[in-house]
């Protein structure tokens, strides 16, 4: 379900089926209402409501999942007058996340980014939550449940971010050993070939895989060119298009390979017909990481895949791109030399004293 003010947008919703099917849902149908529609309590205009309830009955579906934020209120009514469960782009993001999380770090950051989403949401109906936090909230005197529930959740908010700390403690520690070296990450929009990319580089082995947030930590590898300028090259957590703000602010200390690295290299995947709209959304994410300054270079992948139209559409919009194919480490000559030029100026301006 989503927005349509103008033809061109039908393409969020594209994206938003392939986020579905990486949460393990089968989309059987699509529904666009029209921007200037919009009815502030159920988010639907009556028409469109009537429209969709009419066709989750006949497709007997059970699952309706909005583009768009809802705000608790409408996620609400939806829910009471459609039948069926109602999950908005951030749930869905945050479920594939909580889904992919595999270190402790990562699972702490999903899990606070979802008590974090959860908590202006809870309503009566999450009753049953102060149970699971198991004896965490005993109610005081005139608390309703909702108010112990709550408590609860801020509890375990609290609880998490202290745990946190002390795995970005040992964080520090570990970047504190590289703050000598210059460093390069990969940022970029998710499946764009970032992980391919440090693969090929570096030769790290890193899974990359044809899936949505296939990375959810940092790795970073030393790699030493053959005229010995060394840097160190972290792969991260891919971007998207209104990405949750708590998750952002959770994956912070991941997130933290990108905000000290001395080069970015923006790694696009060319051959998508969206590639600008993701161009646009990543710098936008850059920018909520006070991150947009730092030198970067933009890098056209799966150019093997790409039409000459996109390229060159692509490189007149953003001059100085490199061309490259991941999956191909002949194609990366000119990356390499960049990087490494950026590399020995760090090195001369450290001589001096700058860095
Ligand atoms: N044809 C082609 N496929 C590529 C290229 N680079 C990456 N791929 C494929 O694109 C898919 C995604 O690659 P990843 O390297 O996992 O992408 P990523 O940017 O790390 O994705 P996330 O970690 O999910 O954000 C994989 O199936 C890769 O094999 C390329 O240059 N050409
Ligand atoms: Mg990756």
């Amino acid at each position: 379900m989503g927005l349509n003010p103008n033809p061109a947008s039908f393409d969020t919703l594209v994206e938003l089926g392939e986020l579905a099917t990486t949460a393990g849902a089968d989309v059987v149908d699509r529904v666009v209402q029209r921007k200037d529609s919009l009815n502030p309590g159920t988010f639907l205009s009556r028409g469109k409501l009537d429209q969709l309830k009419k066709r989750a009955k006949a497709k007997e579906v059970d699952l309706v999942i909005f583009d768009d934020q809802l705000s608790p209120g409408q996620s609400r009514n939806l829910e009471k007058m459609l039948e069926v469960k109602i999950v908005d782009r951030s749930e869905l993001i945050l479920s594939i996340f909580a889904a992919r999380a595999r270190t402790r770090e990562a699972r702490l950051q999903v899990e606070l980014a979802q008590l974090e989403y959860l908590l202006p949401r809870l309503t009566k109906m999450w009753g049953h939550l102060s149970r699971q936090q198991g004896g965490i909230g005993t109610r005081g005197p005139g608390e309703t449940q909702l108010e112990v529930d709550r408590r609860a959740v801020r509890e375990k908010i609290a609880f998490l971010k202290k745990k946190l700390q002390s795995v970005e403690k040992e964080r520090q520690v570990q970047r504190a050993r590289r703050r000598d070296f210059h460093r390069t990450a990969l940022v970029g929009y998710t499946n764009a070939g970032k992980s391919t990319l440090m693969n090929s580089l570096t030769g790290a082995g890193v899974l990359a895989e044809n899936k949505l947030f296939a990375t959810l930590d940092a790795t970073t590898r030393r790699y030493r060119f053959p005229e010995g300028e060394i840097t160190l090259f972290s792969d991260t957590v891919g971007f998207i298009r209104k990405l949750p703000h708590h998750l952002v602010a959770s994956f912070k200390s991941t997130l933290e390979e990108v905000v000290e690295a001395n080069l970015l290299l923006h790694v696009v995947d060319a051959s998508s017909p969206t590639a600008s709209d993701q161009i646009e959304a990543v710098y936008g994410v850059l920018e909520e990481l006070k991150s947009a300054s730092i030198p970067t270079i933009t890098v056209l992948n799966k150019a093997d895949q790409a039409s000459e139209t996109q390229i060159t559409g692509l490189l007149a919009h953003n001059s100085g791109a490199i061309v490259t194919s991941a999956i191909d480490s002949k194609s990366l000559g000119e990356l390499r030399s960049m990087v490494q030029e950026k590399v020995k100026i760090f090195a001369a301006s450290k001589q001096r004293g700058f860095a």
